[in-house]
Parts: C-alpha cells; sequence; structure tokens
C-alpha cells in the first residue's frame, strides 16, 4: 500500500485523472482518494517510483 499526498487534487476529474494515471503505472491497481484531505492510497504491486513519475506525467506533484 503506498500513501500519497496531492495538494493539487481538487476535484472528482483529479481523482479520475489520478487513478488513470496510477493505473498506466499497474492497471490492476486500486485507487482511495480523499478528496478533503488531499490523501490517496494505492493497492499496488508497482514501485512507488513509478506511479510518482505517472503522476508527474498527469500534472500531479505528490507531496
Ligand atoms: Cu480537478
Amino acid at each position: 500500500m503506498l500513501n500519497f499526498q496531492i495538494p493539487n487534487m481538487t476535484c472528482g476529474h483529479c481523482v479520475r485523472a489520478v487513478t488513470q494515471a496510477v493505473q498506466l503505472a499497474d492497471p490492476a491497481a486500486t485507487v482511495q482518494a480523499d478528496l478533503a484531505t488531499h490523501q490517496v492510497k494505492v493497492d499496488t504491486t508497482a514501485s512507488r517510483e513509478t506511479v510518482v513519475a505517472q503522476l508527474a506525467q498527469a500534472g500531479y506533484q505528490p507531496a
């Protein structure tokens, strides 16, 4: 389980974009996003670096 804080994830569209970015890293990943706290939990076998790289490509910078 990976935990991220993504400050610029601010709406439902962002949640979808973040989820799609994570699933580029691992199609089987499951993503739980909490807009209020900007927390994202990812259940995946992909490495943190791989997921962060895909998030960055999508315009999201995990803190
Ligand atoms: Cu948004």
